[in-house]
């Protein structure tokens, strides 16, 4: 791969050339303004995920508020068991739940948790910018049957795919099971975040039938891979139920199988910021379905305090 430095144009990250892959420097900010005292996270904290590109919060829920939102994320998955809705994806080579899209437009709850000043709040100061939810899923990774996410960055899908101009989105997955490397837990590359990896091969028709299964386009060689675990490690970002994973939009991270007893779920909101609204695809002829990428004028949310149940 050539390395190359990037410049703000049209297309800051270009991406998807069908020749070759390109490592671009980020030409954004990941932290969108300075630490004050009013700030929700620790300077510490916003100093680490600058750097990391995540941070990983335990002790933000109270024990009722999880066992609330995991009865509620069961009782979704059961209800969806066999559906063919194209919100639900289920694990490669069999019927088992792998993902439920638009998760707050389902319950109440789950539409409360994506508002709540301890996901949403923290979103808006790392971004600066009012937010909007990008996409929402919960993810389960069954045991003994879960299969792995391979190695990527969510930006550059939500680039090439969906139109997403630059990178001030994040992620923010609240793990519903005890995750640990052991049951597939995410594993991260702390400071990848600052690398642009523009990868080869163009994007197929309707990509997002199979991607989400098993994604092979827009993820990076495996000679990047090498050099970007040699120079930056693997974290697993482990925690018991109720521990909060933020994760910038271009932190390279996957996941593997899980052939132990114990499921793996988190619930899994992606909040952009409303500065940053999709504009056309920048490597694909159609715009993704509306369940994995919200389009229109998005409107900001409005940040909830107190307890949620
Ligand atoms: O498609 C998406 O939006 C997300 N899912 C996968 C498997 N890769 C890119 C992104 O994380
Ligand atoms: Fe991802």
């Amino acid at each position: 791969y050539d390395v190359l430095e990037s410049s703000a144009q049209t297309d800051a990250y270009p991406t998807r050339d069908p020749e070759k892959e390109t490592w671009r420097e980020r030409v954004d900010p990941t932290v969108w303004q300075d630490w004050t005292d009013q700030a929700p996270i620790s300077r510490g904290q916003a100093d680490a995920f600058d750097r990391d590109g995540f941070l990983v919060l335990e002790d933000l829920f109270s024990t009722d508020e999880i066992a609330a939102l995991v009865s509620q994320a069961a009782e979704l998955r059961s209800a969806l068991e066999g559906s063919d809705a194209a919100e639900v994806v289920t694990e490669p080579g069999s019927d088992a739940v792998r993902t439920v899209f638009n998760l707050e437009t389902r319950h109440d709850l789950m539409a409360r948790l994506s508002r709540d000043v301890r996901l949403a709040g923290i979103a808006q100061f790392l971004l600066n910018d009012e937010v909007y939810i990008h996409q929402s899923r919960l993810n389960y990774k069954p045991g003994f049957t879960g299969k792995e996410f391979y190695w990527h960055s969510d930006f550059e899908t939500w680039h090439a795919e969906d139109g997403m101009p630059r990178m001030r989105a994040v992620s923010a997955s609240l793990l519903l099971t005890d995750n640990r490397a052991h049951n597939g837990a995410l594993m991260l590359m702390p400071g990848s975040h600052k690398t642009f990896v523009s990868c080869q091969g163009e994007t197929p028709d309707a990509n997002y039938e199979t991607s989400l299964k098993t994604q092979k386009i827009g993820t990076p060689s495996q000679e990047s891979l090498r050099d970007l675990a040699q120079m930056h490690g693997i974290t697993d970002a482990e925690g018991p139920a109720g521990t909060l994973v933020l994760f910038d939009c271009n932190t390279i991270h996957g996941s593997n199988g899980n052939i132990t007893p114990d499921p793996r779920s988190n619930a899994f909101f992606v909040y952009n910021a409303v500065s940053n609204a999709l504009a056309d695809p920048f490597a694909a002829e159609e715009p993704r379905p509306d369940h994995l990428a919200h389009r229109g004028t998005p409107s900001p949310i409005k940040l909830r305090t107190g307890a949620l149940v």
